[in-house]
């Protein structure tokens, strides 16, 4: 989908993809949660609220550009071209998940080489260099690939965020590195994080561009990131662009946020919601009507529920494999 053409000139096919993985991203979000509470999957690491961002960064890119997302990185996944019934096959730990061979939480750990999606790690803010790493090997290459690389405001605190962004900049390196600023390290505030809450601020300090957007506000987004990779193609180095967004759900299945989050707070998290102030900018626009963004949304949820049921019927990894692709 890359060109540097702005949002606002995108076709009505383009606006509604865009809404589309968002729902997919939602229906698989809400399933997992269900099939937690039934106990036939075992964890969820919610995306609720950071869809927005997510679609629009990874939108930007090309099938050869890279993505280095976080642990909370479904919908971008889904764009670069998860399919539902891959990523149950990951919720249920099949022997077939193509996507860590049903060896890691579901969207915990893993790769998937085919879409160019590597390495997603537990341990945060370890994967910001590493996305350095394959900037600069794209650069050495003389290859004409952007790397993306997103995570959270608490994973800026990390020293790999200093490395892997510093190194970026000293080199100028095609990547854009995206803050999905959900301003919640699971319990920890980000006025307990940082000084200053501004993300981007510190581009500053990298001599790199940085851009504050609002994460929920999706052609914003869109706009912002279409720009960071054109630039990062032109050869003129990183964006550090920081999303303020608002986390729905808990940190993940296993946090109750009700103990760190007042019902005042979580009812002003939920009128943030991505999808639905992208739905309400697609209606306005008459690029979709009320009823049929439901209908997508019901449709989406349908093939969830189809997804898990069709996969959670698929065979298990065999003990024999236990072993398998563990090096030490
Ligand atoms: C190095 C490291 N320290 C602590 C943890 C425990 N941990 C897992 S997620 C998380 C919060 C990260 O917050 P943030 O980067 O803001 O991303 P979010 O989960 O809010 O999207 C922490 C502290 C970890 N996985 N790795």
């Amino acid at each position: 989908m890359a060109t540097t053409t702005r949002s606002d000139q995108r076709t009505k096919e383009e606006y509604l993809q865009l809404h589309r993985w968002m729902c997919i991203a939602k229906a698989l979000d809400d399933r997992m949660h269900i099939l937690v509470k039934q106990g036939r999957a075992p964890f969820v690491g919610s995306s609720r609220g950071h869809e927005g961002i997510q679609v629009a960064s990874t939108a930007a890119l090309t099938a050869e550009d890279w993505l280095v997302p976080h642990y909370r990185g479904l919908a971008n996944a889904i764009v670069r071209g998860l399919t539902m019934k891959e990523w149950m096959l990951a919720v249920f730990a099949k022997a077939n998940d193509p996507l860590s061979a049903g060896r890691n939480i579901p969207g915990g750990c893993y790769s998937y080489r085919k879409l160019l999606i590597a390495p997603v790690s537990q341990v945060v803010a370890s994967w910001i260099p590493k996305a350095a790493g394959i900037a600069y090997a794209a650069k050495l290459k003389g290859e004409n690939a952007v790397t993306l690389c997103t995570f959270g405001d608490g994973a800026t605190s990390q020293g790999e965020f200093h490395e892997g962004v510093n190194f970026a900049a000293v080199h100028k390196l095609p990547i854009v590195f995206v803050c999905e600023n959900n301003s919640y390290a699971i319990s920890v505030p980000i006025r307990l994080q940082m000084a200053n809450p501004n993300v981007a601020d510190r581009a500053a300090g990298y001599g790199i561009a940085g851009i504050t957007v609002d994460g929920t506000d999706v052609p914003a987004c869109f706009d912002v990131c279409l720009e960071a990779v054109a630039r990062a193609r032109r050869g003129e180095g990183p964006t550090l662009i920081d999303a303020k967004i608002w986390r729905i759900n808990s940190h993940t299945s296993e946090d109750n946020q009700l103990k760190y989050r007042t019902q005042e707070e979580l009812e002003e998290a939920s009128r943030h919601d991505p999808i639905a102030r992208y739905t309400e900018w697609l209606v306005e626009r008459r690029r979709i009507t009320p009823d049929a963004a439901a209908e997508v949304q019901a449709g989406c949820d349908r093939q969830a529920s189809e997804a898990a049921d069709w996969a959670e019927q698929q065979p298990d990894p065999l003990p024999e494999d236990a072993l398998k692709n563990v090096f030490a």
